[in-house]
């Protein structure tokens, strides 16, 4: 092949895979229906990011920067498009945000020309992933992402990392104001801001409060004795602080949220209160599993849990079981539409994005009338029991 025909060759296959179209599989628990292909994966990298096409500097049209997965994303719909800021990886192992956007949610997502440029916090990150997108009651669309930087204070040992969670906000996903980072009396990977103002509940008179769903950590990879997700109130958005953290969704010997659990996207407002996603870990032969799981809180209250159905809602399946990191299912965006369709999108095993389809109502239904965890097999056992005598 030569240079020319080599070129073309590389355009013509990632448009082809740009312009794939997706379709929806048949879906047997009916509660959300998947997708055949994922919505973007590492080859959706535009190829100006990865190819210098100067034939005098690159003869044999080789890539220069390899691009390695393309997952976790936050998700917002906008004048009728479904965007994407998503954790893209390098071979390097360094993640970055890229905006991707399509018409219909389901296929032809693509990259913007250039990745976002996130301004630095007072100390530069080694690692930057997982951004929840909130458009706020205060009209900013923010970001509130993972900010991993070596621990300064395990010089000898390479793997001793922090977690800290950066915020920054926009009001057109190409200009990021980045304000300081989350003081928080522990290390924080999940964090998301929930989209409307609480009042104090102490004093009338106070000024509306920003509230975050948190997620105390004991070390990097340890929740340890922080017991689930929390719930924080916040001052000022611009010099935001951790106070009080109340545990709101706790985690439990034995289930699918054993050793860890975090807040997906912000939670969606429904009539019969908030919808939540989150991710429930735990530890087997394997490693960690990540599955995903609802839950929902009430409406005026957004941080009193009013229906917790048990077991996971989604787990890897097939395909998705395989990738850089194993056995993982996670999800940090979903969209609503006018119609109420809800479009979930999770990425599997650390590697790859899809997405997910449903509906508010049957989110809704599923939180609802899915049996609680009876936390022992007992309960399990009872609980098949009753459906089945009310089958007869
Ligand atoms: C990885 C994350 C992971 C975290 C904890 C980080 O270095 O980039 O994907 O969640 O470690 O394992
Ligand atoms: C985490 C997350 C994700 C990742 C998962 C599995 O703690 O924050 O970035 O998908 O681990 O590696």
């Amino acid at each position: 092949m030569t240079y020319t025909e080599r070129k073309n060759w590389l355009l013509e296959q990632h448009e082809q895979l740009l312009t794939r179209p997706n379709q929806a599989l048949p879906s047997f628990n009916g509660i959300y229906t998947r997708y055949a292909n994922p919505v973007l994966t590492a080859d959706h990298a535009p190829l100006t990011w990865r190819f210098d096409f100067n034939e005098q500097r690159n003869p044999f049209l080789m890539e220069r920067i390899g691009v390695h997965a393309a997952f976790n994303s936050g998700a917002i719909y906008l004048n009728g498009k479904y965007y994407l800021v998503v954790r893209v990886e390098g071979n390097d192992r360094k993640s970055f945000f890229a905006v991707a956007e399509s018409d219909n949610g389901i296929d032809n997502f693509r990259f913007w020309p250039e990745p976002i440029t996130m301004p630095e916090s007072d100390e530069p990150a080694t690692n930057v992933y997982d951004m929840r997108l909130t458009l706020h009651e205060d009209g900013w669309i923010y970001g509130l992402f993972c900010v991993e930087r070596h621990d300064p204070a395990h010089p000898e040992d390479l793997s001793a990392a922090t977690a800290a969670c950066g915020i920054a906000r926009t009001h057109d996903l190409k200009t990021w104001e980045r304000l300081p980072d989350l003081i928080s009396p522990t290390q924080q990977r999940n964090v998301v801001l929930h989209p409307e103002f609480i009042q104090s509940p102490v004093a009338s008179s106070q000024s509306p409060k920003y509230a975050l769903y948190t997620r105390p950590q004991d070390g990097f990879i340890d929740a340890g004795n922080g017991g689930g997700i929390g719930w924080a109130l916040i001052d000022d958005i611009t010099h935001a602080e951790v106070k009080k953290e109340t545990i709101i969704d706790a985690r439990y010997y034995h289930t699918i949220k054993e050793v860890k659990n975090g807040e997906g996207p912000h939670p969606i407002k429904t009539p019969q209160g908030w919808l939540h996603l989150a991710h429930g870990v735990r530890g087997c032969a394997s490693g960690l599993r990540y599955v995903l799981y609802m839950y929902m809180t009430a409406l005026d209250e957004p941080w009193r849990a009013i229906a917790q159905p048990g077991g996971f809602f989604m787990a890897p399946e097939g395909g998705e079981y395989i990738g850089d990191v194993m056995n993982v299912l996670f999800s940090n965006g979903w969209i609503v539409n006018e119609q109420g369709e809800v479009f979930i999108y999770y990425a599997s095993s650390d590697t790859r994005l899809h997405v997910a389809t449903s509906t508010v109502e049957q989110l809704v239904d599923y939180c609802l009338h899915t049996p609680a965890d009876g936390l022992t097999t007992g309960a399990s056992v009872a609980t098949i029991k009753s459906l089945i005598t009310s089958n007869l």
